[in-house]
């Protein structure tokens, strides 16, 4: 078997783009296709990410051109641990994979399916991309996780964040134990992880049961002009290289909700390794909705290769 892909990255967090898949998730909704693609074909999932052909950080979007079953143009995200909700740097990334292959023209407004609703990108030159996200919000504010005992002295340590939705579930918190910087991943990944795990085991969920599997460390920036720095831990401890374009989201509705921003304004938000995203709301029907602005490019264009002969050919 092989499969098509394009290899983009948004604000240096990459993402594999496979337009068209060339295996049957059948003519359903984006819904119904992921969870065709998790039940049937997760081995497919984890070759096309994981090592030797890829790595623990790749995104993968699942792109569907309209046809004759389905006229939206849709698309399915996911990772080296499942599927996503939504992705707003890989939503970025979509958009350069159709430019590069003139499926899309600058000053377009490109509508996607995805399996958390309808988002519409808007194609600006020069590699830019506006995402329309699904509507946000602030679930829990101030809740309290406790972490285990640290090494030094064995006592516990209660850390505040709030629950937000800005396409996947976040935790958002401001107390970091370190710098929010390049010199603290490993810190920072060690601390979400753990944060990660306390939130599982307190039973502490999104609305729905909605699984917060994402973990946002949120920090004043020193840059000037920029409002906020940020690590995101992803599902699969792999941490954001971009301000995590849903994870951006969330953060706005806990801003809006707490009345620190205003419809419209723009808040500028970097990354650990200080790239940035652009974001704001918008009002309508009682609803956040964020937009969030961003830079994306292609990497690579190739085939992967699924040698039958090859134990490893669905990953490690
Ligand atoms: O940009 O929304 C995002 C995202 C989610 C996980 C990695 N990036």
């Amino acid at each position: 078997m092989e499969i098509n892909f394009i290899d983009t990255h948004a604000a240096g967090e990459p993402t594999r783009v496979i337009i068209n898949p060339p295996f049957d998730l059948g003519n359903g909704t984006m819904a119904e296709r992921r969870d065709r693609f998790s039940e049937e074909f997760d081995h497919l999932r984890r070759g096309i990410l994981l090592e030797p052909r890829g790595s623990d950080v790749l995104v993968g979007a699942l792109v569907f051109e309209p046809t004759l079953f389905s006229k939206e143009r849709g698309v399915i995200f996911f990772n080296n641990a499942g599927i996503l909700g939504m992705c707003g740097h890989g939503t970025m990334c979509v958009i350069q994979a159709l430019r590069y292959k003139n499926r899309i023209n600058d000053d377009s407004l490109v509508d996607l399916e995805t399996p958390v609703g309808r988002v519409t990108a808007e194609v600006f030159p020069d590699n830019w991309v506006a995402v329309h996200n699904v509507a946000s919000y602030l679930h829990r504010k101030g809740v309290s996780v406790t972490l285990p005992g640290g090494e030094l002295d064995g006592s516990e340590r209660l850390i505040k964040g709030d629950v937000a939705y800005g396409g996947n579930w976040f935790f958002l918190t401001h107390d970091s134990p370190c710098p929010v910087d390049m010199d603290h991943i490993r810190e920072l990944t060690d601390y979400s992880i753990q944060v990660q795990a306390a939130i599982r085991e307190s039973g502490l969920e999104g609305a729905d049961g909605g699984v917060i599997d994402h973990i946002e460390i949120c920090v004043p920036s020193e840059t000037p002009g920029v409002n906020s720095r940020n690590f995101v831990l992803c599902p699969g401890a792999a941490y954001d290289r971009s301000p995590c374009g849903t994870g951006t989201s969330a953060h706005l509705a806990c801003l809006w909700a707490d009345g620190l921003l205003k419809e419209g304004e723009e808040w500028t938000q970097e990354s650990v390794i200080g790239t940035r995203f652009v974001g704001s709301v918008t009002l309508a029907a009682n609803q956040i909705l964020p937009v969030i602005r961003g830079q994306s490019f292609v990497t690579a264009e190739g085939k992967l290769i699924f040698d039958e002969s090859d134990p490893l050919r669905f990953g490690i």
